[in-house]
């Protein structure tokens, strides 16, 4: 495994398209997340899709689509829409300020209006996410990751957004339907215990503590 080492920047700092996530890199900006992974493997000569035959690498991008397109805004709208409309505290967990939560939730209707995904009704969207969430469930049955036994690019997106769910949904809906599909919850732990040994040392257990690492 390559070890990249890297420093946080602020998340109030964002891309030069306007967005989180993005990367500097020898003083080169690179922004989306999927773009980040690329440069990377391009930079560092990675191919984490190396081990997979085609057929696997295209239904992985499928997935990885469905994750960042559509999945995460039934995410983003259960949490910063619905949950604190139904007296779900998000905001203590997450040690934000109202104004900034607001200003959140506000700019989260109007995207997801934009896209497409904010236009449904509540009900529709917890549907539409169940339906992603089985549908990542079925996909992965009992391999241990995405595409079979080694991790791959798509393992990066799932899992980035499962985690979402696994360890910031603070009891509410998306967590219910997520527990519906104990392959994921175990996926969510197999990814951490693999890739990040350290996790405890990396996270801000919701910005009360300054990561040590
Ligand atoms: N496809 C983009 C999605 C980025 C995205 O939606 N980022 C959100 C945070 S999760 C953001 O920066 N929102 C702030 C805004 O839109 O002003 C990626 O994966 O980098």
């Amino acid at each position: 495994m390559i070890v990249i080492k890297n420093e946080n920047d602020s998340v109030t700092n964002r891309s030069s398209k306007g967005k989180l996530t993005w990367i500097e890199y020898n003083g080169q900006e690179v922004a989306d997340s999927e773009f980040c992974i690329q440069f990377i493997n391009k930079t560092f000569n990675i191919d984490l899709d190396k081990n997979f035959s085609d057929e696997e690498i295209g239904a992985g991008r499928a997935i990885q689509r469905m994750v960042d397109e559509h999945l995460h805004w039934t995410v983003a709208l259960q949490r910063w829409v619905y949950d604190p409309k139904h007296g779900i505290d998000v905001r203590k967990f997450l040690n934000i300020p109202w104004p900034m939560f607001y200003m959140v939730g506000n700019l989260v209707k109007k995207q997801s209006y934009a896209q497409g995904v904010g236009r449904h009704s509540e009900e529709e969207v917890l549907q539409v996410m169940d339906e992603d969430l089985m549908a990542l469930s079925k996909f992965l049955g009992m391999k241990k990751f995405m595409l079979g036994e080694q991790a791959s690019q798509t393992d990066c997106a799932v899992f980035g957004m499962l985690s979402q769910i696994h360890w910031h949904s603070f009891g509410g809906t998306g967590e219910t339907l997520y527990k519906k599909y104990p392959n994921l919850s175990a996926y969510c732990e197999r990814m951490k215990a693999k890739f990040w040994p350290d996790w405890n040392e990396c996270i801000t257990e919701g910005w009360t503590r300054t990561a040590s690492k």
